[in-house]
C-alpha cells in the first residue's frame, strides 16, 4: 500500500478510522500537526505556560512528553513511585522516566508514595479496588505537586481507548451526574489546576506506532494489578466493535464532546472547604487522600 500523502512512500500504517494509510514520515508530522490542533483546538496551553506531564513510563505518557518538548513548550515530568515490587514494576517504570528526563533535558520530579506516607499502593487495605485508591492517589498528589512547584497545568497520556472505555463504563451505569463532569480538559478552579488530554484522539495503536517509530524507551509492562481490569474488557469489546466498523470509536468520543453541555446540569457542585489534615480543598471535613493515607 502507498502513503495517502506523499504518494511515494510504502505505507507503513493503515488507519482504517480515516482511510489514511501513511508512510513514517508522514505519520510522523500527521501525529505531531494533529497533536498541535488539539492543544489549539481546545485551548490547553500555549508556550508561555509551565507544564507538568504525569509520567509512569509507559509509551503514552513518555510519547507525550516528547512529542511537547519536541514541539517546544516548557514540559517537566511528574514520576509518582506507587511502591509496586511485582515484577519490579515501579523501580522499572522509575528508570524509564529518568532516561527520558536525560534525553529531553527536562527535570523529573519523583514522588514516593512509601517515603512521604509511609504506605505503598500494594499495603493500602481500603473497601476500595486497588486500582481506585491508586487513582485517587494519583490525582491528589498530581494536583498538589503540581500547586507546590508551580505548574499551572498537568497534561496526561489519556488515549482515545482510554477515554471511551471510561465513557462506555460510565454509560453502562448511567451515571450522568459522571458524565457531567468528564472531559479532554478540566478547566483550573480555586485549588485545582488545569487538566488536559493531548492525546484524546488517538487511538493506542497509534500512540504505540509513534513510540516504536520514534524509538522511545517505554516500559513494555503492564502494572501487575491491571490484569482482570474491567476497562481492558471494555477495551477488548470496543476494538472489536472497531474492527467491524472502523471510526466508531473516534465518533463515539467526539459526539459525546459535543453533546456533553446536556450533562453538565447532572454534575453536583458541592461546597469546597479546606481539609483539616492538609489543607487541600475537598468536599468533606477531612478528603479522600488524607482518609485512606493519614498525614502527609
Ligand atoms: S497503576 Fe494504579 Fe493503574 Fe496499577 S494499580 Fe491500577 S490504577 S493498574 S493505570
Ligand atoms: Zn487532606
Amino acid at each position: 500500500m502507498i502513503c495517502r500523502k506523499c504518494k511515494k512512500e510504502k505505507a507503513v500504517i493503515n488507519n482504517r478510522a480515516y482511510r489514511l494509510p501513511l508512510c513514517e514520515r508522514c505519520f510522523l508530522s500527521w501525529f505531531i500537526s494533529r497533536t498541535r490542533k488539539t492543544i489549539r483546538d481546545f485551548k490547553f496551553f500555549s508556550e508561555k505556560d509551565r507544564i507538568l506531564v504525569a509520567v509512569s513510563g509507559g509509551k503514552d505518557s513518555l510519547s507525550l512528553w516528547h512529542t511537547l518538548v519536541e514541539m517546544g513548550y516548557e514540559a517537566d515530568g511528574l514520576y509518582i513511585n506507587l511502591g509496586i515490587k511485582e515484577g519490579n514494576y515501579s523501580e522499572n517504570s522509575l528508570e524509564k522516566c529518568r532516561n527520558a528526563s536525560e534525553i529531553l533535558r527536562r527535570k523529573l520530579i519523583v514522588f514516593d508514595l512509601k517515603e512521604v506516607t509511609g504506605k505503598t499502593i500494594p499495603e493500602i487495605k481500603d473497601l476500595r479496588s486497588k486500582c481506585s485508591t491508586c487513582g485517587l492517589a494519583k490525582r491528589y498528589i498530581m494536583n498538589r505537586k503540581a500547586l507546590e512547584e508551580n505548574y499551572n497545568v498537568i497534561a496526561t497520556g489519556h488515549n482515545l481507548d482510554d477515554e471511551c472505555a471510561s465513557l462506555l463504563s460510565t454509560v453502562l451505569r448511567w451515571d450522568l451526574g459522571y458524565l457531567g463532569r468528564q472531559d479532554i480538559k478540566l478547566k483550573e478552579m480555586d485549588g485545582f489546576v488545569k487538566k488536559v488530554k493531548p492525546f484524546a484522539f488517538f487511538s493506542e495503536k497509534e500512540v504505540l506506532a509513534f513510540a516504536i517509530l520514534k524509538g522511545i524507551d517505554y516500559l513494555d509492562a503492564e502494572c501487575p494489578y491491571a490484569e482482570g481490569a474491567t476497562s481492558l474488557l471494555y477495551k477488548e469489546v470496543l476494538n472489536r466493535i472497531e474492527n467491524h466498523s472502523p471510526g466508531t470509536k473516534i465518533r463515539f468520543y467526539k459526539e459525546f464532546l459535543k453533546n456533553k453541555g446536556e450533562f453538565e446540569r447532572f454534575r453536583e457542585m458541592d461546597e469546597l472547604k479546606k481539609c483539616k489534615i492538609c489543607g487541600q480543598l475537598t468536599t468533606r471535613e477531612i478528603c479522600a487522600f488524607c482518609k485512606v493515607f493519614g498525614r502527609i
